[in-house]
């Protein structure tokens, strides 16, 4: 067929001339460069971002460890081993250690060297976020600095001087029983080889896979990283093992960059990164974690821009941009994450001397308190726009648990003086108790969960810690009923206990149950695993220091037999996939929380109960030690300071 040229029409056939089309080429190829390279510039979240660039580029957010969280993540990993990249075991002089230990600014800080200088006074699924429509900009964002935050005012000496004893207590808290002592030992050759292996291998990375021998990242916390370095400086600088403690403050120093762009989780960038550096702080004196925990505090303000006041649980460090996990329904939040803030933020006020931090949780506590509660007890989501519950999920394990312990622990921190805060901590009691306390056939007292007035006969690893919980807070409640709440701490401590010896491992499942025949145990396959959790262990101590009976060390010890036996391997520790079986699977993955509050909590049980003691400190739910805030004694302090100087 023969094409006839008509007229008006180009050689080209489209009604163009060569100009034209040379006009119309250059314009085209001008858009596609300009969408490319827009690509770039958009936050982190944008899904056509994720659908072009790679995984480790967007780093799209899986839920963390916070309360149900970490299950979730740990359901990811059996195939992320299966199917890991021959070859990923870096080469033993890859890691950045060496390079670090040139970078040294600073001589090292040996442990009596700090006390020394601080003496004075009394004492010494992968579940890719898909942003929900309830996404907030951070452009309004109020930053501390707009709100007048003064880092300058808070002292260090003062606050030394309002503590009743010495942080490390007489002698490091060294206990005079030998077979305690070398108990203890053991704990801190444990927490040594996770620390060496971590640097040998995961070095900067957030946790150690200790069977590749890698780093894990992971995407809980944007783009931070070192989440194990952050966790374990606490635990290190107790135990004295001052020259990994030093390793890990220089790494603060020289690569802890808070100028991250990517989704972070709320809930585990404070319990972890914020209360890590507040401990370090406080028991170091070092300016170098107050100021990068104040920078760090400023970047999670813009989460609190709801309509209610209510957090999300999602943030982007670098925009402030927010939003709510895409597996909360409608768009809520999470008790446990929004109602686990307090601490942290009572101390970022404290030390930056702004109240913006403290006015933000004390915000969610009023809201909480006008809302109505069925049968008084707290569901675990929550809409921060009406500001209503969105479904009767209630739980002390996972999405609710860490909310009780921090209404208990504000209480405590406040010198006892934050009256609402125990008000409603005794009144969530008082309903746990009248709905959600139950006793098995075989005589163990547990926690049900409750959904909608059903209850669910399930009790997880992560509601072990309620044990030490209703301990702390026998002695302020009621007095008639301190005995009761002694009894009851101790009752729900001895079934988690009995989670553990009846596993063949002599570890706990990640959930027990106690239907259909069962007595604390799993019955389910996806129940069984056991990723090093603290919680069973958090309660023996507390239980430890509150009875003095000698059973809390005994099953802390065989907790440290089976952690040894089963989770220790040739390059740090793992979590292991079924309790019920002696022919381990391991999940090749070093939590930071094992060498943050496991290991801690092993070895504090080990030691005399100066060692942080709990007349000055309160552990925060990562288990990091923040002080009790003595206002009346910092403010006199402050005047005789004043009268002095006149
Ligand atoms: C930790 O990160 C904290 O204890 C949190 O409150 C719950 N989950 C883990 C430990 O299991």
């Amino acid at each position: 067929m023969v094409f006839r040229k008509l007229p008006g029409v180009s050689a080209s056939g489209m009604g163009l001339r060569l100009s034209q089309k040379f006009v119309f080429l250059l314009f085209l190829s001008g858009l596609v460069t300009l969408c490319f390279g827009a690509l770039f510039f958009l936050p982190d979240s944008v899904r056509l971002k994720r659908i072009f660039l790679s995984k480790t580029d967007t780093q799209p957010v899986t839920v963390g460890s916070g309360s149900e969280n970490d299950a979730r993540e740990h359901l990811k990993r059996p195939k992320e081993q299966e199917h890991g990249p021959r070859g990923m075991t870096p080469a033993k002089g890859e890691t950045s250690s060496s390079k670090l230990k040139s970078l040294s600014r600073k001589p090292p800080v040996s442990h009596e060297a700090t006390e020394e200088r601080l003496a004075g006074g009394k004492a010494q699924e992968e579940l890719t976020l898909s942003r929900s429509k309830t996404e907030t900009s951070g452009l309004d964002r109020v930053t501390a600095s707009d709100r007048g935050a003064n880092s300058d005012t808070f002292s260090y000496q003062k606050f030394k001087r309002c503590l009743l004893k010495a942080p490390l207590g007489r002698d490091n808290g060294k206990p005079s029983d030998p077979t305690t002592n070398e108990r203890r030992e053991k704990v801190k050759e444990m927490m040594k080889f996770a620390w060496d292996n971590y640097k040998l291998y995961a070095w900067g990375k957030n946790e150690l896979r200790p069977l590749t021998r890698n780093g894990h990242i992971g995407n809980m916390f944007g783009g931070l990283r070192g989440a194990s370095i952050i966790d374990s400086l606490d635990t290190l600088y107790i135990m004295g093992l001052m020259e990994e403690y030093n390793d890990a403050k220089e790494w603060v120093e020289s690569s802890l960059d808070l100028n991250s762009n990517g989704e972070a989780s709320l809930f585990e960038v404070n319990i972890r990164y914020v209360g890590g550096l507040l401990s370090a702080y406080y028991l170091t004196g070092e300016e170098l974690f107050k100021s990068k925990v104040l920078e760090l505090g400023e970047k999670l303000l813009p989460a609190f821009n709801t309509p209610t006041g209510i957090p999300r649980g999602v943030i982007n460090l670098g925009s402030g941009t927010s939003w709510s996990w895409g597996w909360a329904s409608a768009g809520s939040s999470i008790l446990a994450e929004f109602g686990t803030l307090h601490l942290e933020f009572v101390h970022l006020s404290e030390l930056s001397n702004n109240p913006i931090y403290t006015e933000k949780v004390m915000n969610i506590r009023k809201l909480l308190n006008k809302i109505e509660k069925p049968h008084g007890l707290y569901p675990n989501f929550l809409s921060p726009v009406s500001g209503n519950w969105v479904q009767h999920h209630v739980s002390i394990g996972g999405l609710g648990d860490s909310f009780y312990e921090y209404l208990i622990k504000s209480f405590l921190m406040s010198d006892k003086m934050d009256e609402d805060a125990k008000r409603m901590y005794y009144g969530a009691l008082e309903a746990i108790e009248a709905n959600l306390v139950q006793k098995s056939a075989g005589g163990l007292t547990y926690l049900a969960e409750w959904r909608g007035g059903i209850l669910d006969h399930k009790m997880g690893h992560l509601a072990c810690f309620s044990g030490g919980m209703i301990g702390i807070g026998a002695d302020d409640g009621a007095p008639e009923k301190r005995q009761h709440y002694l009894d009851l701490a101790a009752e729900i401590t001895h079934t988690c206990h009995e989670s553990y010896t009846r596993s063949a491992t002599k570890l706990g499942p990640e959930a027990f149950r106690f239907d259909a025949g069962a007595e604390a145990t799993a019955t389910r396959l996806s129940d069984r695993y056991y990723i090093l959790r603290p919680e069973v262990i958090e309660s023996y101590m507390y239980m430890w220091r509150l009875t003095h009976d000698p059973k809390y060390r005994d099953w802390g010890w065989e907790a440290v037999q089976a952690l040894e036996q089963h989770c220790r391997v040739e390059s740090g520790f793992s979590g292991i996939r079924d309790v019920y079986t002696m022919t381990v699977n391991h999940d090749n993955m070093q939590q930071s929380f094992f060498l943050s509050e496991t290991l801690k909590y092993l070895y504090l049980l080990f030691s005399d109960d100066d060692l942080l003691p709990l007349e000055d400190w309160v552990f925060n739910t990562e288990a990091h030690p923040l002080p009790i805030v003595r206002k009346s004694c910092l403010q006199d302090e402050a005047t005789q300071e004043k009268t002095a100087s006149e």
